[in-house]
């Protein structure tokens, strides 16, 4: 995988999808080889364009010699199963060049975790040598935004009509925009929508000499516009060279917290007999015990138990231990 054989990448991204305890061993094992890769995430409202869009920066990826690696999230398919196939189809220019792979992940009805196996799996294309990694995710929900955080630099898309844009705006897509796309410019109101998002930027009080987020226009299935993305990635690259370092602090120190809230969970659940742990639900449902005060006897009950072998396990660290 690290000499960057295809087939290994694959087969090490279905680790991680799949939340097998390989997954994390493998993590472990190659994280200090990770950190090179530049990380673009595409996100915008579902049918904008977003699959096009990345296609089209494959190619100008490409073109300045650049390997990249591309995956899609896909929030429908475990209901329709039927996007992933229209990704394939709308990338297939590329399936044929070992400069290229692409990987759509499907989150498989669960939503939470989806932005911790798409930042593993990140991880993986990374230390197999990949330049560039594109990240395509529907921005719908939390778990997209964390998605998109995790990226050195954000796209978000929109469209003319529909009133997408002031959607997109509202679900806080509007803090994480470093370029902002406005696609499927061949149909009436584009600038309509270009204008708004100006204007809402303008409210945002972006500090002097900061980055000030460009407002594109693209026709994606023609490929216009596509130059100048590109070319704005590049100067976004430029102007913040040490902004991907402070994404990295912010976005270690929500992995981390979030890491140790599900191990503590996890702990919770081992060294608590679930009778016990069911009865504080029963006290809490009855309201003979308020939620606070449960939480906290079922902190020291832990803490009682951890004080325990439990303690000498962690010591050990064993991966995967605890699943
Ligand atoms: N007219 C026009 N159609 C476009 C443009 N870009 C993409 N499309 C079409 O819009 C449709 C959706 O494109 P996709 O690239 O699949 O959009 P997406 O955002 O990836 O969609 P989801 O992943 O399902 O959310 C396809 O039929 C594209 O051919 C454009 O610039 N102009
Ligand atoms: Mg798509």
């Amino acid at each position: 995988m690290l000499e960057g054989d295809l087939r290994s990448v694959a087969r090490a991204i279905s680790l991680i999808e799949d939340c097998a305890p390989e997954g994390e061993a493998l993590v472990r094992r190659i994280y200090g080889r990770t950190g090179r890769a530049y990380l673009v995430g595409v996100t915008g409202p579902p049918g904008v364009g977003k699959s096009t869009l990345v296609d089209r920066l494959i190619g100008e990826a490409r073109k300045s010699g650049q390997t990249v690696g591309v995956i899609g999230i896909d929030p429908t398919s475990p209901f329709t199963g039927g996007a992933v196939l229209g990704d394939r189809v709308r990338m297939s220019r590329h399936s044929q060049d070992p400069g290229v792979f692409i990987r759509s992940m499907a989150t498989r009805g669960h939503l939470g975790g989806l932005a911790c196996a798409t930042s593993d799996a990140a991880l993986v294309l990374d230390a197999s040598g990949r330049d560039i990694i594109l990240i395509e995710t529907v921005g719908v929900g939390q778990d997209e935004v964390d998605i998109v955080r995790a990226a050195d630099l954000s796209v978000v898309t929109l469209v003319p009509g529909a009133g997408d844009e002031v959607q997109a705006l509202k679900a806080g897509i509007m803090e994480i925009a470093d370029i902002f796309v406005v696609n499927k410019a061949d149909r009436e109101g584009a600038d309509g929508v270009v204008s708004s998002i100006i204007s809402s930027l303008a409210l945002a009080e972006i500090p002097e000499g900061a980055w000030r987020p460009p407002v594109l226009k693209t026709v994606a299935t023609e490929g216009r516009g596509v130059a100048e993305l590109w070319a704005a990635v590049g100067a976004f690259r430029r102007h913040s060279p040490d902004a991907g370092m402070k994404r990295q602090v912010i976005r270690q120190e929500s992995r981390l917290r979030e890491l140790l809230a599900q191990r503590y969970v996890e702990q919770v659940d081992r060294v608590v007999p679930p009778e016990e742990f069911q009865q504080f639900v029963t006290d809490v449902a009855e309201r003979r015990v308020d939620p606070y005060s449960a939480v906290e006897a079922i902190m020291s009950r832990a803490a009682r138990a951890l004080r325990g072998p439990v303690l000498n396990a962690a010591v050990d660290h064993g991966a995967g231990e605890g699943r």
